[in-house]
């Protein structure tokens, strides 16, 4: 049978049926109910129907299979009796596990990365974004190849200069993939180099850089659409977003700042995907401050702001100033926005390392979204103060300056230097503080 897509067309290939399996583990703060409804928005992302799941508590991890023997016998049965073509795991398997699970079940095994991997491959749209994901892809299935080719066929013909006299097949794949993974890594490096040109012009520039973070689905891109004017791809699919995207925006006062848009974190995202993903997350180490999209109404909002942090953690960004953005207050039209929003920044900041500093906004309908220029621009010091100074006449470059990144309100000129009166951003107020007021 054919699946069906979202708009009511068939898709052209049969989708397969997928039976999950989920992994409890110690000291998660996730429960494995909410992780595998996670696992079953990501399975139906890559297209696959879920026929089944089940799920097991890990004390102690099997080295061969990751669950106990019974496990693999009720797998096996699951999959017989729901006619599955394929099982996922909401783990990580390593290879030898993945390959003893595929023979002993008899079916396709994936895990969470291989999972988020094939999403990633539907969705990469720049040359960058292409390479970043076959590179990870390549990395993931290089100790994997072997349960390919399980007969190790010798090869019938033999290219000049490639392969070795009875040489496998597994092994001309193993060497292929290794000299593609060094061409995509020097590609990728050129790539690097342009980017950090660009990026330190952007910073003699002084145009400070704002960077969308938060939980895959939150509306990061919604929420720039919104702010910029733009039309970047918004979807209710998990990584919609995997190639930043940055806008510039004029806040209140007229500065104007870079938006970036990045891709969505999520739990159990895989380091080496984490490595792979360098230019989002380079975006987000460069900003001078952060705005964490939150989806206030989903059931696991808390986990998944906890996440984000951790995350940010991981990536050694914390720190950064962070604006929290609870989004879709419009889909709580019977709640208190205001009251909401103040119980839920009390609930995260209780336990959590989250900065109250919360604006209670729907991306979608606009609604709280005017105000975030606003808050941007105090969280950078970017409000203007008013100045009264006298800059003394061999220190003119302060001057100029004032005229570049303040509002001149009036300037006169006598024997003790230029007078200024006017309004500068707030963080450049300690520059003038030498001079006479
Ligand atoms: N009701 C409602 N829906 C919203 C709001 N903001 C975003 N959405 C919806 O949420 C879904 C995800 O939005 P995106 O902007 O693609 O989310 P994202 O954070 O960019 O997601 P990724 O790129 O996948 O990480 C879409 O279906 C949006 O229409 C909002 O304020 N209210
Ligand atoms: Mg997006």
């Amino acid at each position: 049978m054919n699946g069906i897509t979202k708009d009511g067309f068939p898709t052209a290939l049969p989708q397969e049926r997928a039976l999950l399996v989920g992994i409890e583990l110690d000291g998660s703060i996730w429960k494995v109910e909410d992780s595998l409804g996670e696992l079953q928005r990501l399975a139906e992302t890559a297209g696959a129907e879920v026929m089944a799941t089940t799920y097991q508590k890990i004390d102690n991890p099997n080295s061969s299979f990751l669950v106990g023997k019974g496990k693999v016998q009720e797998i096996a049965t699951l999959v017989r009796n729901h006619n599955c073509d394929m099982v996922i795991f909401d783990s990580e398997l390593n290879a030898s596990q993945q390959r003893n699970l595929e023979e002993a079940i008899g079916v396709k095994l994936l895990d969470r990365t291989g999972l988020i991997l094939d999403i990633f491959a539907q969705r990469a749209q720049t040359h960058e974004g292409r390479l970043q994901v076959e590179l990870a892809q390549l990395e993931y299935r290089l100790p994997r190849l072997t349960r390919l080719w399980t007969h190790l066929s010798r090869q019938a013909v033999g290219g000049v200069g490639l392969r070795g006299p009875g040489e496998t097949q597994l092994e001309v794949d193993r060497r292929r993939a290794r000299t593609r993974i060094m061409q995509l890594k020097e590609e990728l490096q050129q790539v690097h180099i342009h980017r950090e040109l660009y990026r330190r012009r952007r910073k003699e520039e002084g145009v400070p850089v704002v960077s969308l973070v938060g939980y895959t689905n939150a509306g990061k891109s919604t929420l720039l659409n919104a702010l910029a004017g733009t039309d970047v791809l918004v979807e209710d699919k998990l990584f919609a977003t995997l190639d930043p995207t940055t806008r510039q925006i004029k806040l209140p006062q007229g500065q104007e700042i870079l938006l970036t848009d990045t891709v969505g974190f999520i739990q159990r995202l895989p380091t080496t995907l984490v490595a792979a993903f360098r230019a989002t997350l380079e975006e987000v180490s460069e900003a001078s401050l952060l705005v964490h999209v939150i989806d206030i109404t989903h059931p696991n909002a808390q986990e998944q702001a906890a996440t984000v942090d951790s995350v940010l953690g991981e990536l050694g960004v914390k720190g950064k100033p962070v604006i929290v953005a609870l989004n879709k207050i419009d889909l709580m039209a019977d709640r208190e926005p205001e009251e909401t929003s103040r119980d839920f920044a009390g609930r995260l900041t209780a336990g959590l390392d989250i900065p109250s500093n919360c604006i209670p906004i729907s991306a979608a309908t606009g609604l709280g979204v005017a105000l975030l220029p606003g808050k941007i621009q105090e969280a950078l010091g970017y409000s203007l103060v008013e100045v009264e100074v006298t800059i003394p006449y061999d220190q003119s470059e302060l001057v100029d300056f004032f005229h570049r990144r303040g509002v001149v309100d009036s300037e006169t000129y006598d024997e003790s230097g230029t007078s200024i009166h006017g309004r500068i951003p707030s963080r450049y107020r300690a520059r003038y503080a030498n001079s006479k007021h």
